[in-house]
């Protein structure tokens, strides 16, 4: 098993778009442990290699391919990963988004997917979205919880003026704001307003879990 995540995480690292996905199949094939195949093989790849960039050692296509393997794998992982358990009724509505002017999109897929997986439904509005179009489906949709993504120091001001446009709408209570992102902390949440923030997928779940049960004994 160690040997084949470590080739999970050399082919993201390399960009190896091919290797990325067979070796995804594979961990289909052999019904794997996703979560440990995401977390000690393929994830390791793209911090890798996002590393290997800040160090000036890769630039940016070759973070690019990285990204793209990773993406590839992803993709062949999703439908598994969001297997809901049987007996699915749908837990509440989340509306997930990569705030305006930030691509990075991969983080917030695999919190998805996670949270598909435990019986949410995730309407998942894409990455650079306008606030504008974030705040309509939000009005829209009526989630019960918005989650934000920021990876990038300059795009994380998004979350708090979503926050702040939800304010002056007058409708910031009526939804669960949740942030995450590298950049993103306890502490930038709690600044903003947030309801809460994770760094990881599973703790993101645990957070939405926390906020709708306690939503639901206060009703
Ligand atoms: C892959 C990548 C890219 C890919 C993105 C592809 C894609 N479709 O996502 C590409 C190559 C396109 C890219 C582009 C750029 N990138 Co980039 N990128 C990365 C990299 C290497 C990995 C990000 C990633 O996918 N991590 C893996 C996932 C699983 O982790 P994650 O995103 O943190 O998500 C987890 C948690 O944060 C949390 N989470 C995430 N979202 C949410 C949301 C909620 C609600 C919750 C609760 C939790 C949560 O759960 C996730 C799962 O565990 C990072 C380095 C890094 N270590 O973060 C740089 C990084 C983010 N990029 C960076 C930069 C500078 C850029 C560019 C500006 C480069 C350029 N000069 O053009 C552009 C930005 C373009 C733009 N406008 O957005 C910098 C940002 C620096 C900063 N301080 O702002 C970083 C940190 C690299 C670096 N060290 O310099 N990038």
């Amino acid at each position: 098993m160690k040997e084949l995540l470590n080739k999970m995480r050399v082919s993201v690292l390399e960009g190896e778009e091919e290797d990325a996905v067979a070796l995804a199949k594979q961990a289909l094939a052999e019904k794997l442990d996703l979560k440990t195949v995401m977390d000690e093989g393929f994830v390791l790849g793209i911090r890798e290699a996002g590393q290997l960039y800040a160090e000036g050692e890769y630039y940016l296509p070759d973070l690019v391919c990285s990204a793209d393997a990773m993406k590839s794998a992803l993709a062949i992982l999703d439908e598994a990963l969001k297997k809901p358990a049987s007996g699915f009724t749908s837990k509440g509505k989340i509306v997930m988004t990569t705030v305006q002017g930030d691509v990075h999109d991969i983080g917030k897929i695999i919190v998805g997917a996670m949270l598909t997986a435990v019986g949410y439904e995730i309407y998942d509005l894409g990455s650079d979205v306008p606030n504008v179009v974030v705040l309509e489906a939000i009005y829209k949709i009526k989630p019960d919880v918005v989650g934000l993504s920021a990876l990038l120091t300059t795009t994380m001001v998004e979350q708090k003026n979503i926050i702040e446009d939800l304010k002056v709408a007058g409708t910031r209570n009526g939804v669960k704001v949740i942030v995450g992102g590298a950049p993103v902390t306890h502490e930038w949440a709690n600044k903003i307003g947030a309801d809460g923030y994770s760094d990881d997928a599973i703790s993101a779940v645990e957070l939405v879990n926390r906020l709708l049960l306690r939503e639901g004994m206060k009703a």
